[in-house]
């Protein structure tokens, strides 16, 4: 049996979106820019794509939603946009974001360090989260923009948006949400949170990958990276990528509809597999259930390294990450859960599973058996197996 306990990394492409997309490979394969028939046949479906995006994320007509390739591109795009409509040549000189973010935020930050910019990373309470306090004490009159997740990819922990763009907003700075593992997890609402900007990838959404988007609040702009062709209304050049979008919209339209069973059933398996980690002395997970995403868990299993476990899992026909994807190659310690204040032989325990609405009953039970074997095999030649320091015992 295999089993796929990875879709915070990427997820299956529901075999729906994928009926809507092929017609566009080798049938419908025109350039939506051409004047002829080709060109023009494109057209009904980008329209109606874009208004399950509009409508998806209940965004305003007079709003852009910008197709972009992944949400590390909307996420690059903004970051370095704000610098040059804001900090370069302005008074602002300040950007805050979170100790936890992914990489593409994190990577763009550093980058504008580089060259002058003042960024502060908020650090996260226990739980893996932000706290209001936190922002209010950082933020100043300087800051341009906060950029700030709206649910975490390894813990799943959500994060208070509304709350933290108004802060934002009450201070003169522009707020940007990442809302790659958000979308077709909780209710993803740009105008009840009222965010400025926000980033999404469709293969989170079991859409296909190389699409994603950023949306912009109406009257906000942010300078092109992508010169050329004029394309997206000259915010984002480069011939669309009719499939993508038509694949994203759909994928939208569809984790919107899923999203009941999302709360009842993916959480009701995800709590089953968690219920059983926990029986298991001395593993713990990160954050409480009633402010996660349905799907996820990271849990500490003390005494086991979580590439030997995830190596052990995958033998035996159980995918899942020691954290994020993009991280899970260097060997380092997963730095959310030493931002959470985990000391660091914990935080290179971490294991994360995150399920999906394909994931069944009787995967979760083979996972349970698996990873119960497995965590007792790995400890038995396990040398280093001690119990429970500090900041375990405080969760006990
Ligand atoms: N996280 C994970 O295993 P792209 O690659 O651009 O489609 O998505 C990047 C990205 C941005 N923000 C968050 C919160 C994400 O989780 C991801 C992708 C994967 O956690 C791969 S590193």
């Amino acid at each position: 049996m295999l089993v796929y306990l990875d879709n915070n990394a990427t997820t299956m492409v529901d075999p729906e979106v994928f009926a809507q997309m092929e017609p566009f490979f080798v049938k419908n394969y025109g350039n939506p820019n051409s004047l002829h028939s080709f060109g023009s046949a494109t057209h009904p479906a980008l329209r109606k794509a874009m208004d399950q995006l509009y409508e998806g994320f209940n965004a305003s007509n007079e709003d852009d939603m910008v197709v972009t390739s992944c949400a590390t591109e909307s996420t690059n795009w903004v970051i370095k946009g704000i610098y040059f409509d804001h900090i370069l040549n302005k008074n602002k000189n300040h950007i805050i974001t979170s100790s936890v973010e992914h990489p593409a935020t994190i990577m763009s930050c550093k980058f504008l360090e580089t060259l002058g910019v003042r960024v502060t990373y908020l650090p996260v309470n226990k739980d893996g989260i932000v706290e209001l306090d936190s922002l209010k004490n950082a933020i100043d009159d300087k800051t341009a923009l906060v950029s700030i997740m709206w649910a975490n990819n390894e813990t799943g922990m959500i994060f208070p948006i509304k709350e933290l763009a108004q802060i934002a907003h009450e201070n003169g700075a522009l707020f940007h949400t990442d809302a790659v593992q958000a979308v077709g997890k909780i209710s993803v609402d740009v105008q009840d949170a009222d965010v400025d900007f926000m980033s999404f990838s469709a293969h989170k959404f079991h859409g296909p990958k190389g699409v994603g988007g950023l949306y912009i609040k109406k009257d906000h702009r942010v300078t092109s990276l992508l010169h050329g062709g004029e394309h997206m209304g000259g915010l984002r050049s480069g011939t669309l990528n009719v499939a993508g979008i038509v694949g994203m919209g759909k994928a939208l339209e569809m984790a919107n509809s899923y999203m009941d069973f999302e709360k009842s059933e993916v959480r009701r398996l995800r709590d089953k597999l968690e219920d059983a980690l926990l029986q298991i002395a001395n593993v713990f997970v990160v954050g409480s259930r009633q402010n996660r995403v349905p799907n996820t868990i990271l849990a500490s299993i003390r005494g086991v390294e979580g590439e030997a476990m995830l190596w052990d899992l995958n033998k035996q026909g159980i995918a899942a990450s020691t954290g994020s994807a993009c991280a899970s190659e260097t060997l380092e310690s997963n730095p959310v859960l030493e931002a959470i204040g985990a000391d660091k032989e914990l935080a290179h325990t971490a294991v994360r599973f995150s399920l999906s609405r394909f994931t069944t009953e009787k995967e979760i039970d083979f996972a349970i058996d698996i990873t119960t074997k497995a965590i007792k095999r790995l400890r038995d030649i396990s040398s280093s197996f001690s119990y429970a320091p500090s900041w375990h015992k405080s969760r006990l």
